[in-house]
């Protein structure tokens, strides 16, 4: 029996994938056997990220494009299938949140936020989703948050943002799960990455954070988690091993979400 945990000879798009959260999924994917392509909105970036990927031992391909613009975005795609190949993973990543009080943020800060983080996995999964459907089968994992399930000061739009994303996935499994394409979701718990270094910041006197703090105190492991612990379940759901996982947003938080956290000395 073959390895169904396997991604030999699949081709998987990570968006924003130069660094953080979709680096870290798209290394996993890489030594699970896929051939990894990504894009970030910068070359730089890009050619940042190229370079990471190859100190890992890692031959991805990079592109620039900016998530939120579909004429880049169907470029985009167009060149990887003419020259990596049609997409069987495609993992909607890319993403940026704004932590303002709602009533002080600008309508459009908060477009801004549902642009990044629901409009361009709509964009992306609607590029990528005809040829899955031709070839048969497909992957769809999008980034989603534990704010597609909790509320928190100052991320409206964000908690919006992954709250839509949620139902986002569940109404592409309802749409094409007829044509062998699976579309789940990961909702990581607080992850050490650039997003949330602003969170985690040294107090003046050396103290932690005080949000840095609050999540110790609401995580059972009682600390952050690391971008590499969300892999294997990215591997996972974008295997074979979860054909039969439709739907689901996949919480990788540790145990945030089971916890009432714990009580303050
Ligand atoms: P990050 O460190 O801020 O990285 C986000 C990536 O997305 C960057 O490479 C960024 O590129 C790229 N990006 C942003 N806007 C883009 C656009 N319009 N087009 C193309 N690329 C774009 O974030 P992260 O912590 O790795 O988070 C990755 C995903 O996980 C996000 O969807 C986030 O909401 C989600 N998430 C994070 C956590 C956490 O605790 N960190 C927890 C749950 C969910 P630039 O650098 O060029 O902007
Ligand atoms: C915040 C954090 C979170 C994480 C993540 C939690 O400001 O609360 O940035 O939103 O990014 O989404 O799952």
């Amino acid at each position: 029996m073959s390895n169904p945990f396997s991604l030999e000879g699949k081709i998987a798009l990570v968006t924003g994938a130069s660094y953080g959260i979709g680096f870290a999924i798209a290394s996993g994917m890489a030594a699970a056997g896929a051939k990894i392509v990504f894009n970030d909105i910068k070359q730089e970036l890009v050619d940042k990220g190229i370079a990471a990927y190859k100190e890992a031992g890692i031959d991805a391909t990079g592109y620039v494009c900016d998530v939120t613009n579909e004429d880049q975005v169907n470029e985009m795609v167009k060149k990887i299938e003419a020259e990596i190949g049609v997409i069987d993973i495609l993992v909607n990543n890319a993403g940026i949140i704004k932590r303002i009080p709602m009533i002080e943020m600008t309508a459009a800060e908060f477009r801004q936020v549902i642009d990044v983080d629901l409009n361009a996995p709509f964009i992306v999964s609607k590029a990528v989703i005809p040829s899955m459907i031709k070839k048969g089968h497909g992957k769809i994992i999008n980034i989603c948050s534990m704010m597609s399930e909790l509320g928190r000061e100052t991320v409206s739009a964000y908690a919006a943002a992954k709250g839509g994303l949620k139902m986002l996935t569940r109404n592409i499994c309802s749409e094409y799960g007829e044509y062998n394409i699976q579309c789940n979701g990961i909702g990581p718990g607080y992850i050490e990455t650039p997003q949330t270094a602003p969170l985690r910041e040294r107090q003046p006197d050396g103290s932690r954070h005080p949000f840095d703090s609050f999540i110790v105190a609401k995580t059972p492991a009682a600390r952050w988690l690391k971008p590499e612990e969300l892999a294997g379940p990215a591997v996972f759901l974008a295997s074979d091993a979860s054909d039969a996982v439709n739907g689901h947003i996949l919480y990788v938080d540790g145990g945030i979400l089971a916890y009432i956290g714990k009580q303050p000395k």
